[in-house]
This record gives structure tokens, sequence and C-alpha cells, in this order.
């Protein structure tokens, strides 16, 4: 079973959005054509979904301000605006994504005391989504990670993916991608290589079909 996972594609992490990161929208329709042309058996996409008083948000830490480090349950913290609140627009998926493929989403970051960059897994490495078990069932031996952002929850996704369902290839799609910081996405990328993720573009994936 081959599967495409869909991280945090929502308007939130696109252009107007609380937490925009740069050129966000552009992973839309590459995720479509992937999605049409990629040979999926599986799409699943994951959804950041955080309480209002999330623990991550700066607005939680009186005197912090957005993208300064923090504390969360004593360990650091990026702070975050406040982003991708359960039931606003900004936690919706993109309006362009083809959500109607999307055979299963995988909400994150409901937790207010720990933060889930993770579809698989909280931040403490502690608590799971569910979603390995999901996949597993599945039988899916080929997971393909795409989507927003790729130095925080693109990368710990496929990370995740790598260390909790081995013998899965896991490939990380780097044009169905966009990053916060241009030095994290270098960053993530070679994190990703040295842990087996394979790097491709989504030229590869649809050229092999
Ligand atoms: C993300 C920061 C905070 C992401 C989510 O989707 O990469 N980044 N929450
Ligand atoms: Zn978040």
């Amino acid at each position: 079973m081959k599967c495409l996972l869909l991280v945090d594609i929502q308007n939130g992490f696109c252009s107007g959005g609380n937490l925009a990161v740069p050129n966000g929208e552009d992973v839309v329709p590459v995720a479509n054509r992937l999605i049409a042309e990629g040979g999926y058996d599986l799409v699943v996409a994951s959804q950041d979904w955080h309480p209002a008083d999330h623990g991550s948000f700066a607005s939680q830490h009186p005197g912090s301000h957005p993208f300064e480090m923090g504390t969360l349950g004593g360990k650091a913290q990026m702070l975050w605006p406040d982003h991708c609140v359960q039931g606003t627009r900004d936690a919706d998926f993109h309006p362009g994504l083809d959500v109607a493929a999307i055979g299963y989403v995988q909400r994150k970051g409901e937790n207010r005391a720990v933060d889930s960059y993770s579809a698989f897994r909280d931040n403490d490495q502690a608590a799971l989504t569910g979603l390995s078990d999901y996949l597993l069932e599945r039988r899916v031996d080929v997971l393909d990670v795409c989507g927003l952002a790729t130095d925080y929850c693109v990368k710990a996704s496929a990370l995740d993916a790598k260390a909790m369902m081995p013998g899965v290839t896991v490939r990380f799609i780097a044009d169905a991608s966009r990053g916060i910081d241009p030095a994290g996405v270098e960053a993530a990328i070679a994190e990703m290589s040295a842990a087996g993720v394979r790097i491709v573009t989504s030229a590869d994936v649809t050229g092999a079909n």
C-alpha cells in the first residue's frame, strides 16, 4: 500500500493565516497533482487543532512574544502566534485542496500542555495519535510525506514515520512542501536524509507511474 501524508495544509500556514509559511499555498496544486497522478492507494492528512489556550501560544505566556523561545512542561518550546484554533477558519484545510480524496484526518495539538509537531505523537514522544496503527493496519509500506512546515511538522512527521514504522519506506516530497526558515529547511532535509528518509520531487513520484 502506497500512502500520501499531507501535513497541515491549513489556512493558518498559508498567506493570510495566523502562522503563515512563506508561499505555503504553493503546495496546494502540487498536492492535488500528487493525489491525482501519484498512484496512491490511500491519502491521509494531519490537521493542527489547538484549543484557544494552547501552551505553545505566546499569548499564554505573559511578557513573551511570538517566535521567542519559552518553556512548556519544563522543556524548551518555540512560542507561536495563536494559530489553528479548533473550529476556526485558520484551522480549516486550504480551500483549494482536494479534501474529497482524503481518507483519514489525524488531528493533533489538542492537549494544551504539550505541542505536537509530528502527526504520530506529541513532542514528548509520549502520547501516540494513532496514525501509525492506522497505517500499519492498512499494510502501508511506502509513505510519502509533504506539506507545511518542512522545518517543523513535516520533518517531525517524517522522522517519526521512520522511527515508529520500521520497514516502511518514507519519502519527503520537497517541492510539495514549504518551510518557515530557509536555514531550518536545509537542516531539516539533512536530518531527514541522515535518518533514512528519501528526498524526492513530485516529478519523481508521478513519473514512476
Ligand atoms: C506547525 C508550528 C506550530 C507546523 C504547527 O505545522 O509545522 N508549526 N504548529
Ligand atoms: Zn501548532
